[in-house]
């Protein structure tokens, strides 16, 4: 008896008749699917082609840039603009915001093709990770960088394990595992588990010294408490996180002893890595924030590129960490 699953399509289709949503968006996620399948392709063929090396190029970041990271850019690009749906793009790939529907776009995608870059040149899981905001459709729209608070569907895939989630506003968070004939199937709704015997720390242990005494105190505190696990990878580190609990965090860098690694305003970038995974994870019942304590969805970004700590995971850990970063 050949055993069927629900598809991504047939999930998504039935999601958007419940909400009596437009078909645009199913155009959209469409192409972030076909995106994702050629992505994880090259990456699969990289070592063979010899794509897993540096491009010799330096980004908008000041970091060397993958031949990975630039391909998987260009391939999102041409699906996007095969939509006609998006009115523009931020990149972690482009220093620019990418103008591509202007006029009769509907939505604007921040994204970061490729992440964990460290990973590549290994063959070890990266992600490619997404989060969606629609103009506003009641009047005049600016174009505004918008705020995580108001993406309506944030998403990652990590590649190349051949794994998806997807979170939609008010509608949880939602993983799909590729089958035989690489369609994404069998929705399996995500919520962080309750009981903290599952429940991990992700970090860079290597930086343990260089963040604010506050944070050293609550990780010598509670580090005994949990396991440790750190892959180098938001994408492959937050998949995790999202079925066992606990919390990634990637604080500010204060105290380094090479001053140029500090980092007071954090690693990582808020539009397409931070604001994506607490969208995400919002939508699997836990929290994100910033250095400050501020829940990272209410950010709003000044500059597409804006750096920002990240306290990620379940509730009552955030809320603990809050408590010590508000001090
Ligand atoms: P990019 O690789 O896309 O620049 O992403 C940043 C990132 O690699 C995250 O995926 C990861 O969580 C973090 O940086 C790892 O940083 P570090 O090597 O300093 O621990």
């Amino acid at each position: 008896m050949i055993k069927f699953e629900q598809t991504f399509m047939n999930f998504l289709l039935h999601h958007q008749e419940k909400y009596n949503r437009t078909y645009h968006f199913l155009i959209l996620m469409d192409a972030v699917i076909s995106a994702a399948k050629h992505i994880q392709q090259y990456y699969l063929t990289g070592a063979l082609k010899g794509n897993w090396g540096l491009a010799g190029e330096v980004n908008v970041q000041g970091e060397e840039v993958m031949r990975m990271d630039q391909i998987a850019h260009e391939i999102v690009i041409h699906y996007l603009k095969t939509t006609e749906r998006v009115i523009h793009a931020v990149s972690e790939e482009a220093e620019e915001i990418i103008p591509l529907d202007v006029d009769k776009g509907r939505y604007f995608f921040y994204f970061d093709p490729l992440d964990g870059s460290a990973n590549v040149s290994h063959g070890l899981p990266v992600g490619f990770l997404f989060g969606i905001a629609r103009r506003n459709l009641d009047g005049p729209e600016d174009g505004h960088l918008r705020a995580g608070k108001d993406f309506i569907v944030a998403g990652m895939f990590v590649i190349p394990t051949g794994t998806f989630t997807l979170a939609l506003k008010e509608a949880g968070s939602w993983r799909f595992h590729i089958d035989e004939t690489m369609n994404y199937v069998k929705p399996i709704r995500m919520q962080l588990p309750d009981d903290t015997k599952s429940w991990e720390l992700s970090f860079n242990e290597a930086n343990k010294y260089t963040f604010t005494e506050r944070v050293q105190n609550w990780i010598a505190e509670n580090e005994n408490k949990y396991a440790f696990r750190y892959l180098g990878a938001l994408a492959g580190d937050f998949h995790r996180l999202l079925s066992n609990g606990g919390m990634f965090m990637y604080p500010a860098i204060i105290n380094h002893p090479n001053p140029k690694k500090n980092r007071p305003q954090g690693k990582l970038r808020l539009m397409y890595e931070a604001a994506v995974v607490s969208f995400m994870c919002r939508e699997a019942g836990g929290h994100a924030v910033d250095e400050t304590g501020t829940p990272i969805l209410d950010i709003k970004p000044a500059k597409q590129h804006q750096r920002t700590a990240l306290y990620v995971g379940s509730k009552p850990l955030i809320e603990d960490i809050t408590r010590v970063l508000r001090g």
